[in-house]
């Protein structure tokens, strides 16, 4: 508890552009939960040098997430958005608890078996132990809720185990996280393929809607997206293509899709891929013009960064000073 609330923790990679499904599945739901809880959201910029980045790129990818995160709706004074990088006890915790866990369970995280056979030129020693510093980042600030999508699970799974051998060794150290699943519907799938989930890595840009796309851009990818033969609107397993529309459209509208299917019945594809469209362009103006605004306010953000660095790692100095105390470190000597 910090302030009376519960604690929340949550992160995204600066590892490409933000697509429709990160916002739908994530930060939109972040935003909502910014009342709920005392919030913290990383821009892990750790976690993505475990793939080779370029330092420019990575550096500006990382601010532009940050002003993203602001234009979303999330209010730095409230939530601490924060730079992972300006806070060194992740890197402090992630090493103690990397001595707390075993080779065989992170063996088993079918993300390190992906990316690595993804990049089978540089599986190093990071990318097997992402999982730990992923656990550092959530136990550090004792988060009771991490929200995350399935592909997460498996680590968040791992972070309690971590944490609940620390405490069966050390007493009660660390809150045991747990999972907060979003609403279902809110999986965004590719528009080129709809058995794939839209991802910022899909090498083809037809098949996620970027954030900062303008509204031709989106109009147009709408407008392409695969779908079936048929003609009607309706939202069925074997109707990937159009399934996938309707969720695009309930989650930008708050409709219902049955609701989705009374409204277009019988205008055929055509109509109901321009309103979806629509839909997407209205939802991402507001964010789009507070992103350019926010842009230009260097002396802004830049306050914001310095800040909620200083209020994170008050936070989690607090966990990695009882932690360092707990393995038997000696005493600082003040
Ligand atoms: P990458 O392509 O780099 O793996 P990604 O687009 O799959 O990235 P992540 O960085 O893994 O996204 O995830 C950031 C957050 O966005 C996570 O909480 C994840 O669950 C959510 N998310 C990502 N893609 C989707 C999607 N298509 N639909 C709903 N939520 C998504
Ligand atoms: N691994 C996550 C990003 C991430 C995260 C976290 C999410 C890093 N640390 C802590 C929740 C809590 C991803 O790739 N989506």
């Amino acid at each position: 508890m910090i302030n009376g609330k519960k604690v929340l923790f949550s992160g995204m990679q600066a590892t490409g552009n933000l697509t429709l499904g990160n916002y739908a599945g994530a930060l939109k739901n972040w935003v909502a939960l910014s009342d709920e809880y005392e919030c913290y959201y990383g821009v892990v910029d750790m976690h993505s040098i475990t793939i080779r980045q370029d330092p420019a790129t990575l550096r500006q990818r990382a601010r532009n997430l940050m002003i993203l995160y602001i234009a979303a709706g999330l209010d730095p004074e409230k939530a601490c958005i924060y730079y992972q990088s300006h806070v060194s006890a992740h890197a402090e915790l992630a090493w103690i608890l990397n001595c707390y866990t075993y080779m065989g369970e992170l063996s088993r995280m079918t993300q390190f078996k992906d990316k690595s056979a993804k990049h089978a030129d540089n599986i190093n020693a990071g990318l097997f132990t992402y999982p730990v510093l992923m656990a550092a980042d959530i136990l550090l600030y004792q988060a009771d809720v991490v929200p995350v999508g399935a592909d997460q699970m498996q680590h968040l799974e791992l972070t309690r185990d971590v944490a609940q051998r620390f405490n069966n060794i050390y007493g009660d150290v660390f809150t045991i996280p747990e999972a907060y699943i979003g609403k279902s519907g809110a999986r965004i799938m590719s528009l080129q393929d709809p058995t794939k989930k839209m991802s910022k890595s899909d090498e083809n840009p037809n098949a996620s809607i970027y954030l900062l796309d303008d509204p031709d851009t989106i109009m147009r990818k709408c407008k392409r997206a695969v779908t079936d033969s048929d003609s009607q609107v309706l939202y069925s397993e074997d109707k990937p293509g159009i399934h996938n529309l309707i969720d695009i459209y309930c989650a930008m509208t708050g409709k219902q899709p049955a609701e989705v299917e009374r409204e277009f019945d019988g205008r055929g594809y055509g109509e109901f891929k321009m309103a979806v469209g629509e839909a997407v362009v209205a939802q991402l103006k507001p964010l789009q013009e507070r992103y350019a605004q926010l842009q230009k306010d260097k002396a802004y953000i830049d306050g914001v960064i310095k800040n909620n660095a200083e209020r994170a790692s008050r936070t989690a100095m607090k966990t990695l000073r009882k932690v360092q105390r707990k393995v038997g470190f000696p005493d600082r000597i003040r």
